[in-house]
């Protein structure tokens, strides 16, 4: 098989994952990077023995002599790239929050698509091992058809200290975190016709909102919750779990905390243990995350070699990114909000 030749753009906090997982990627492997900074570009070129190093994006692209790009810079620069991977025809990447508006993510997606370049969007959490578990046990019939499903995300992890700007942006909680969670209710639930949220900030010294609640109708009649908070103390720290609650016409799921799976049908109790490896550069509790973007990663290679679309495209990402806007208008104007209509 031919070693696919990757650029990634944006030496940060999260991007050291993303190269150790490109490492471990079969069929892949990171050739040139680039960061407007120079001590990023020098300690991540430095410490992966990357050779080729760029300051500036149209350069790097300029030079070529790679088949995709790897977009891990914070949200404000993902559609300016992304149009540039789209003009180069360069097959690309995209961190989460996809953009800034739906309307710019819209337009990110028909770029690529008249481009004709395949685009995923980095949405990991539901490539978690755990969350695939929910999925193998919903679609292997344990409990029969879902009605209703509550997805938490409940800590006071500190998340400041890795990445300062969550406590800079008018937006917080729902953007960066509850957008993994929602992602998730779509991949267990299907996906949402309509949606109803509430947000609070509890912790005074950031800007946006730490807490939210969300009611969603899903399309297939079912409804859950999705609920989140970085302002909840609890005697053991859960980050950064997503628990699970799923009742479905023959029985129900539990995905608990310290990743407990709880199967009860007709049959009786089962519980399994679904952890996430601990893969060689992993550190807990961060492992889960980090073994997902193994998974995220292995996968775009996996259908970029079958010719086949991705899980998290970026169309399908467009319906996760309308749950985030359409929650932020439900809190602000204090209405419900048809997700249809917005896309
Ligand atoms: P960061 O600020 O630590 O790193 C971003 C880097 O991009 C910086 O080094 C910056 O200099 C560089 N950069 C920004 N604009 C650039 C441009 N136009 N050209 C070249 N370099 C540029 O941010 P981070 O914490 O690493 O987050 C990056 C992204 O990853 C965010 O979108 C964040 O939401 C996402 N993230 C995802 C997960 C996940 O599990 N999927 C976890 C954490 C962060
Ligand atoms: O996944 C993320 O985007 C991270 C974190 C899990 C810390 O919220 O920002």
């Amino acid at each position: 098989m031919t070693e696919l030749k990757g650029a990634l753009i944006g030496c940060g906090f999260f991007a050291i994952n993303q190269m150790h997982a490109w490492n471990d990627v079969r069929g892949a492997g990171i050739v040139a990077i680039c960061d407007r900074d120079p001590e990023r570009l020098k300690i991540v070129g430095d410490q992966f023995g990357i050779d080729r190093r760029y300051g500036d994006a149209e350069a790097l692209f300029a030079d070529g002599g790679f088949d995709f790009v790897d977009i891990a810079t914070t949200v404000q620069s993902h559609r300016f790239l992304v149009e540039m991977a789209a003009r180069n025809k360069v097959p690309a990447i995209c961190q989460k929050p996809f953009a800034k508006t739906l309307s710019d993510a819209k337009a990110m997606v028909e770029a690529c698509r008249n481009a004709g370049i395949p685009l995923m969007v980095h949405e990991n959490f539901r490539w978690q091992t755990p969350i695939q578990a929910v999925r193998k046990a919903l679609d292997a019939d344990a409990i029969g058809t879902p009605f209703w499903g509550r997805f938490s995300f409940r800590s006071a992890y500190d998340v400041f200290s890795g990445q300062p700007y969550l406590a800079e942006g008018e937006r917080f909680i729902i953007e960066d975190l509850g957008i993994h969670t929602l992602d998730i209710a779509r991949y267990i639930l299907g996906d949402v016709r309509s949606l109803t949220a509430r947000t609070k900030r509890v912790n005074p010294r950031i800007k946006g909102e730490d807490v939210a609640t969300i009611l969603l109708d899903h399309e297939n009649g079912a409804t859950s919750v999705v609920d989140v908070s970085y302002a909840t103390r609890l005697s053991r720290e859960p980050f950064p779990e997503t628990l699970i609650e799923l009742d479905g016409s023959e029985g129900t799921i539990r995905l608990t905390q310290g990743y407990g799976l709880e199967v009860t049908n007709a049959r009786g109790t089962t519980t399994t243990d679904v952890s996430p490896k601990l893969l060689s550069w992993a550190s807990r509790p961060w492992h889960n995350i980090q073994e997902s973007v193994y998974a995220i990663q292995q996968h775009w290679v996996d259908q970029l070699e079958r010719g086949a679309e991705h899980s998290t495209s970026g169309a399908d990402n467009l319906k996760t990114f309308a749950l985030v806007e359409a929650a932020y208008d439900s809190a602000a104007r204090g209405q419900t909000i048809d997700v249809g209509a917005m896309l």
